[in-house]
């Protein structure tokens, strides 16, 4: 539905209507290290299959997204190849055998420039679709995606990627902080955990939308043909 320019998504726990120009499809960590086995995923005991499912409907959502000439940004969780922005906690945290810095057959779990800490092909960016390293789980941490957003005059996200109740909802957190409205799609979201994935969606939508909306990439496509 359309009106004065506006688009409206049917939602939950209401619609979401947005303006396109300043609406941005933000997608996160949708990187080999989590999608793909030997990677910072499965270095941390999971079961990387249960996150496949995200990758067509976000192709299709990003595919509609860019030939509507809306704003893209990705993000990749990740750190230097020194290590200098590794928390000595979050390295030790675990007790796995192997490390973030150590290498794993996409080369070092984790680190900048290394096989797996790229963008699965499928979503691979493209030139002008700004990318956001960050060391942390929210976006905002430690990164200018702050400034971006502000230079490009966006006020409100559409957020995908993984996984649902760490990147995801850490990132529509610190968003909802400072004043961004987040949609987040759930087929475009994953997670390890079937329940921690319905759970990270509720808690999002659950007190009349207290960090969000959570819609479906059928109800966005619909909204931008
Ligand atoms: N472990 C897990 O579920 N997620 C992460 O460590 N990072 C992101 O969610 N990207």
């Amino acid at each position: 539905m359309q009106t004065n320019g506006k688009l409206t998504v049917d939602a939950e726990p209401y619609e979401f209507t947005f303006s396109p120009d300043t609406c941005a499809l933000v997608i996160i960590d949708m990187q080999r290290d989590f999608l793909e086995p030997g990677g910072f995923g499965e270095m941390l005991g999971n079961d990387v299959s249960m996150l496949r499912r995200t990758i067509q409907p976000n192709k299709a959502l990003l595919s509609a997204w860019r030939k509507a000439g809306l704003q893209v940004i990705h993000t990749r969780e990740g750190h230097r190849p020194d290590l200098a922005d590794l928390p000595p906690a979050k390295k030790i945290r675990g007790r796995s055998a192997t490390c973030i810095g150590d290498a794993g057959p996409m080369g070092r779990i984790l680190v900048r420039g290394e096989e797996g800490h790229d963008i699965i092909a499928e979503l691979y960016p493209q030139a002008g679709e700004p990318v956001i390293d960050k060391p942390g789980k929210g976006a905002f941490y430690s990164t200018d995606l702050q400034a971006i957003l502000k230079y490009r005059g966006i006020k409100q996200l559409i957020v995908t990627g993984v996984t649902t109740e760490v990147c995801v909802n850490t990132t529509v957190r610190e968003a909802n902080d400072r004043g961004y409205d987040c949609l987040i799609p759930e087929d475009c979201v994953g997670s390890y955990f079937p329940e921690f994935h319905d759970w990270g969606l509720k808690m999002i939508k659950a007190q009349k939308g207290i960090f969000g909306w959570v819609s479906h990439s059928s109800k966005i496509l619909a909204a931008l043909s």
